[in-house]
């Protein structure tokens, strides 16, 4: 992502990447529906929903970038479906517009009540809607984008420690709460100054992009977690993982690192690549802090390194 895609000095009817944004139109007049699509159909992928339950349909399996969707519905009214959309991990983010002949006060606040970002009355004005939903379309992608600055490394394109900060906060509180366990991995690249000093930093910034990458990969819950933490270290996150199945893990991530063979000569272990880590579990409500838990994950790190590297301790 760069600035220019964060501060476009025209509006575009393009994602970053050149696709086409895609719009779902949710109405059950098919009238209606024909007028919407015509006023977008040249410059957007659109999809239709002519149901409230076909619109909660389509729009989880086809992920729309914006809703236009229908107040009056026999099945369920648009009210319900916006409800539903806000409530769900993978819809809330998606941008509604209403579509109404309710032009009055009390339907629009409750438009907006209901979480919707913009409210456009029937009979619509086709040139007013459609530089609606291209100024929503836009206010979507720059969110999405600050979103990505602010919670991904750079580099490795995993989140970065500020994310992973707020989430070990949140995944603390959960596990305490419903009394499930909660696992973390602390991983540091073995020997990795004399990785950059024998290979230059451009090669040590791509080995740090491959080892995110075969971390993220063995990683198989949608719930974990992987953040480069600092420099060449990096954490996993593992709700409702206990000790010996976080070991296990870790044990995975090492040995597909290895076998990598990602040449370092100046290893004194293997002429490769190699990883340290260091695992915890809290498998019972407990009154300390999460910081503390960190801190055990470091220990245990310490402790592999001390030993020789190239290995879990938990
Ligand atoms: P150990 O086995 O004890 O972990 O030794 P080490 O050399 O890996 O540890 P040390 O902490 O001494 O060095 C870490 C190195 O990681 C130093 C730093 O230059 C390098 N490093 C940190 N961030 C980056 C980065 O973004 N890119 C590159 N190429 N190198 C980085
Ligand atoms: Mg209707
Ligand atoms: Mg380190
Ligand atoms: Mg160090
Ligand atoms: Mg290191």
């Amino acid at each position: 992502m760069t600035i220019g895609q964060l501060f476009p000095q025209k509006v575009a009817f393009n994602l970053p990447g050149g696709k086409k944004s895609k719009i779902l139109i949710v109405d059950d007049h098919p009238i209606n529906i024909q007028v919407l699509y015509q006023a977008f159909s040249a410059d957007y992928d659109v999809c239709m929903a002519i149901s409230g339950k076909q619109a909660l349909d389509v729009s989880h399996s086809q992920h729309p970038d914006l809703i236009l969707l229908d107040v009056e519905m026999p099945d369920m009214n648009g009210f319900e479906v916006c409800e539903k959309l806000k409530a769900s991990a993978d819809t809330w983010d998606i941008p509604i517009i209403f579509v109404t002949a309710h032009i009055d006060e009390e339907t629009e606040t409750r438009c907006f009540n209901e979480g919707a970002v913009d409210f456009i009355s029937k009979p619509i004005n086709r040139n007013t809607v459609r530089a609606r939903v291209k100024t929503h379309l836009l206010l979507k992608s720059q969110s999405d984008l600050l979103r990505q600055l602010v919670y991904l490394d750079g580099l490795t394109k995993v989140h970065n420690r500020r994310y992973f900060d707020e989430r070990l906060e949140i995944e603390w509180k959960l596990a305490n709460r419903n009394q499930t366990p909660l696992s973390l991995i602390m991983i540091d690249v073995d020997f990795f100054k004399k990785y950059n000093d024998l290979y230059g930093h451009q090669a040590g910034d791509n080995c740090l992009q491959q080892v995110a990458k075969i971390i993220s990969d063995t990683l198989k819950r949608p719930t974990d977690l992987v953040a480069r933490y600092g420099g060449e270290e990096f954490v996993c996150l593992l709700p409702d993982t206990l000790l010996t199945g976080a070991m296990s893990i870790a044990e995975d991530i090492r040995v597909r690192i290895l076998a990598q063979n990602i040449p370092h000569v100046g290893s004194t272990i293997y002429p490769f690549v190699s990883i340290s880590l260091g695992v915890c579990c809290k498998d019972a409500p407990s009154v300390g802090m999460a910081a503390t838990f960190l801190h055990q994950a470091d220990t245990q790190l310490y402790l592999a390194k001390d030993k020789g590297r190239n290995q879990t301790s938990g």
